[in-house]
């Protein structure tokens, strides 16, 4: 099944030129950590992605919370981006018809298409969402979506009927679906091509006073299925986020490796 496959393996198959690029990367580096880099400044998130780029798979961000937003900070992150060899990905999670979806991800100060390689959307608008989003992709191949069928938070309105019908409707869009965001494998056929992105990963489970669930490394990739964890607030928030980062990568990697072996 998906879950013995390597990486690599799966790099071959994919679809989505972008899920396929990802899968090499994360080969390549060893490495199965996405950042959230969720700070408030651009020069914070370019400290960042210099110091930690190195042991991750992704950065990802959360654009609107940038107080300092401008096309030089964008044109930074991409080439620390090429320089460390991860990919962006904006958290934008779309859920509007196909028609405003299109214009928030190519119009407004952020232009989203024109920096991020791979981005995340909502299916409770529909399968329009996913067709406008797919005609701005038309000339940028390289770009990956992720859909959410499942989130960390404690009382999400995700039924288990909502995830299988999400699986369902993008398994028309292959070509520009890279993967999903969930907390367990939802995948109704085996689907190695697709990623699962899972957040809601600390070394300590716990949970935040928002309603944020935590769990190890360990068990959201050997036990739920997770191919990249989402690490935030557990590595940005520690007193020495280098050594705090190549922990979690190895803890994630290694526990990958035993997945494999199975
Ligand atoms: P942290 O590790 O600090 O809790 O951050 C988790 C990150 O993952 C946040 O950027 C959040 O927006 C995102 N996220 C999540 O926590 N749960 C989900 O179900 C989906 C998310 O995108």
């Amino acid at each position: 099944t998906r879950l013995q496959m390597t990486f690599s393996s799966r790099a071959e198959i994919a679809k989505n030129e972008a899920a396929k690029e990802l899968f090499k990367i994360m080969e390549a580096k060893k490495s199965n950590l996405c950042l959230a880099a969720d700070v408030t400044k651009s020069d914070e998130i370019l400290n960042l992605a210099e110091s930690l780029g190195p042991f991750i798979c992704v950065l990802k961000t959360h654009v609107d919370i940038v107080e300092d937003f401008s096309e030089n900070f964008v044109n930074s992150l991409k080439a620390l981006a090429k320089k460390h060899n991860f990919m962006i990905m904006e958290d934008r999670k779309f859920a509007d018809i196909g028609n405003t979806v299109a214009l928030q991800f190519s119009k407004g100060i952020y232009k989203i298409s024109e920096w991020c390689d791979l981005v995340t959307a909502h299916s409770l608008p529909g399968d329009g969402l996913l067709k406008g989003l797919k005609e701005v992709i038309k000339n940028k191949e390289k770009i990956g979506i992720f859909m959410l069928t499942e989130m960390s938070s404690d009382g999400h309105l995700m039924s288990q009927d909502y995830s299988n019908k999400t699986m369902q409707m993008i398994a028309n869009y292959s070509d520009i679906v890279a993967g999903i965001v969930a907390q367990s494998s939802q995948f109704t056929e085996n689907q190695p091509e697709l990623i699962q992105l899972t957040p809601g990963c600390k070394l300590d489970e716990t949970g935040d006073n928002l309603g944020q669930k935590y769990n190890t490394p360990e068990f959201l990739v050997k036990e739920k299925g997770a191919d990249i964890a989402v690490v935030g607030r557990g590595i940005i928030e520690s007193k020495n986020p280098v050594e705090v980062a190549k922990t979690y990568r190895e803890r994630l990697w290694n526990s990958y490796e035993e997945r494999i072996k199975y």
